[in-house]
Order: C-alpha cells, then structure tokens, then sequence
C-alpha cells in the first residue's frame, strides 16, 4: 500500500494538519489571487480569521463560473513560469475551465492516485491499462503518472480504437483496467465480437470513473470480465482523477484524500454547511495546490460525507455513490457537457429556433446525445438557396 501514514491519521492529527493548510492557503490566495483577495474583502473577513476549521464557512464560495470569468489564467496563484502542465475541462460557449500544475502539484496528484490505486490493491507488480483519453482530460495523465508512482506497469492505451484495445488486454495482460464504466462494457462487448472471453484473462481490477454509474452497473461489469470493478472520483478543476477512491475491502463509498482535499456537504440552495450522512452538494478545498488553489469549489456533485470508520482500516472521510448534480451538466461518455453549449451552436445558425429537445441514450453500452430542433421557413430557404449555389458551381 501508499503511503498508509496520511491515510490512518487519527481524526485529531487530520483535523490539525487541514487548519494549517487551511490557514495558510488563505494567506496566499490573498497575497496572490486578486479575485480572492477582492472576495475577502467584500465578505469582510481576513485569513487571520480563519482560527478554526469551522471558520471555513466564513469563507467565499468559488464556482466554474469564476473560473471562466477569469479564463484562462486569472486565478493562478504562482508566477506562469512555475506552471508545467495544463488541463482544462469543457466550457459552455468555448470558453473552458483551465487549471495549472506546478511540479509540485503534479508529484501530489501522481501520490493521491497512487494511493487510490493502493485502495484497490494494486501494486508495482500490476499491468495497468489506461484507457482513459489522454491530452487536456485529466483521465489519461491522471492515472497515468499514479500509476508510475506506483512503481506498475502502465500500458497508455487512451480512449478509442475498441478492437486495437481488447487485443493489447490479452496480449500484454493487463490486470487492471483504468476507464469509464461505460467504456469497461463496450470492451467487453467488442471481446465478444473478437472471440476474446474475458474471464480467460488476466484481468483483475477496474477503476471506474469519470460519469455516474449504479450498483446494478457494477455487478454487470465484474459478472462479465470476472473483475473486482471500484469507483474513482475526481475533477479536473480540483485536480483530476484521485479526489477520492473506494478501497477493496469495503467497496462502500470512496476515501477523499482529505490532507489534500478538504471536505463540505452544503444545501445547494441556501449554501448551509450539512451534517454527515446528509445529501447535499459536495464542495472541496484544495489545501496543497500550488498552480491554482481553490477555496470552498462547489462541484455541483451530489453525495454525503462519511466519517465512520472503515473495514480497510483508513481513517479518511468517505463520499458515497455520487447521485446526480445540482446544476444542468450532462456526462456524454466521459466528457460534460452543457445544454448551453449546444443552444449556443444552434444560436449560430439562422433559421434554427432556440427551442431543442436534447434526447440522452444509452446504445451498445455508450451513451448517445441526440438533438432535436425546430427550424424556420428561413431555415429551408437558406438551404435551398445554398442547393442552388452548389448546383450553379457544378454547371
Ligand atoms: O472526469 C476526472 C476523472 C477522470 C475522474 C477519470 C475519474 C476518473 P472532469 O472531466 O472535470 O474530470 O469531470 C468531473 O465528472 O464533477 C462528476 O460530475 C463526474 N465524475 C467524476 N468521477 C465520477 C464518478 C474527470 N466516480 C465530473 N461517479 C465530476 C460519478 C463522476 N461522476
């Protein structure tokens, strides 16, 4: 296992170290980020005032909206030549929400999904497929550099070319499989059509993320590739795949990685902190990050926190399932997506009336998005006219 040290700290120790990291990201963030800084002053309070952990309620929330407002690099809290990498998720009208990583952040974020990888029981002797997509997507590199942390075997597959995939699994052996749920189905599927039987291999573990998926979803994955199939959580603006990971022994809600992460429940629409075991909107601190801290990010995840203690023996809260979000986001395979991004589209094209229905499926095990609009007589004129044009440059 992964460093166990940070993961069994007695609730007291965990509680200490998270006030002293609290208190001083707060110091920086106000040196550093003048949005924080004006937010401070605007709620009237200063980071001497956080004395306690429950003074973190004194404190501004921040939204995806403000870091679009402040694209792309607005709430970056070190100078730009510190920062070694970018990841950025998908925005509404283009503008996305981009987060940097000083080398620091990146050795913390390799450490959390190591450690999640240890949750699982995995261990430098483990082949681990990444068929998450590599590139702006946290997914690939995420668990990409976990896994290396880890001492394993990292096979960096990346998303798509199904039938390529399903013959590295059984040539090169993998024994954990690191994609979308969703994804693990349709591998299985693309096997079947290959002739390549699952349960022959030597396949082991799944680490699952990135989209909501049940627990009907995951007795179906370990029934069909005879795998133990875990649930990791994570966001790009906090980090990235790691945030949080169920262990093995348990399979019952997932470990946050609270020395980096500093956890919340709130009502979504008064904001109220919620007690453990309530459902609410999951908000996070980041108490290590260098490249682009956030003080109390509302992820818009709906879960609850749990603090009981575990059968795998870490002390660290857990989340549970994640049963939705409080605002309009879509997961289409893995990527979010936003009906404000699709009307926005449809905005750009004349004739098309702002008025859509956005029809969600799943087929073959992979989610489709259909939109369907309504057009104007504008709409067809325009396009008969273009007919025209087309036929007039052919004659
Ligand atoms: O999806 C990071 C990630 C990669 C997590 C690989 C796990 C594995 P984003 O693209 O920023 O980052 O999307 C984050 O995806 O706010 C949730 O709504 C959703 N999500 C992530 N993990 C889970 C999960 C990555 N285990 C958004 N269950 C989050 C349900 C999840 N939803």
């Amino acid at each position: 296992m992964f460093n166990t040290k940070m993961e069994t700290l007695p609730r007291e120790e965990i509680e200490a170290l998270q006030l002293r990291r609290l208190k001083e990201l707060c110091v920086r963030v106000y040196a550093m980020v003048p949005f924080y800084r004006k937010r401070f002053d605007e709620a009237g309070v200063r980071p001497a005032d956080i004395r306690s952990l429950s003074d973190l309620k004194l404190l501004p929330f921040t939204e995806k909206q403000d870091m679009r407002n402040n694209y792309p690099y607005g709430l970056f809290a070190t100078p730009r030549e510190n920062i070694v990498r970018i990841h950025a998720s998908s925005g509404t009208t283009g503008r996305a929400t981009v987060v940097g990583y000083t080398a620091r952040d990146i050795d913390n974020w390799a450490e959390s999904v190591a450690r999640a990888l240890g949750c699982a029981e995995i261990n430098s002797k483990d082949f681990i497929h990444v068929a998450y997509g590599y590139g702006l997507f946290t997914g690939g590199l995420g668990l990409h550099y976990g896994a290396e942390k880890l001492g394993a075997t990292v096979i960096p597959a990346s998303g798509g070319a199904t039938r390529r995939q399903v013959q590295l699994l059984k040539d090169f052996g993998a024994t954990a499989l690191c994609c979308t749920p969703s994804y693990a189905l349709h591998l299985w599927e693309a096997g079947q059509e290959a002739g390549i039987d699952f349960t022959a291999l030597p396949l082991r573990k799944g680490i699952f993320g990135a989209e909501p998926w049940t627990e009907s979803m995951r007795q179906e994955i370990e029934r069909k590739l005879n795998i133990d199939a875990l649930n990791i959580y994570g966001l790009s603006e906090v980090m990235g795949p790691g945030v949080a990971m169920e262990c093995l022994r348990a399979k019952n809600g997932m470990h946050i990685c609270e020395d980096q992460f500093l956890p919340e429940i709130i009502d979504p629409v008064t904001g109220e902190q919620l007690p453990p075991g309530e459902m609410g909107e999951l908000v996070i601190t980041t108490l290590t990050k260098e490249g682009i801290p956030l003080l109390r990010y509302r992820t818009r995840d709906l879960t609850s926190l749990d603090y009981t203690p575990c059968l795998c023996g870490r002390t660290n809260a857990r989340i549970g399932r994640l049963s939705g979000r409080s605002d309009d986001m879509l997961i289409i395979r893995g990527v979010n997506v936003f009906p404000q991004q699709i009307e926005s589209m449809l905005l750009e094209n004349e004739g098309i009336s702002p008025n859509y229905l956005i029809v969600v499926d799943r087929k073959d095990n992979l989610d489709t998005l259909e939109i369907q609009v309504e057009v104007s007589d504008a709409f067809f004129a325009d396009e008969i006219r273009k007919l025209q044009e087309i036929g007039r440059a052919h004659v």
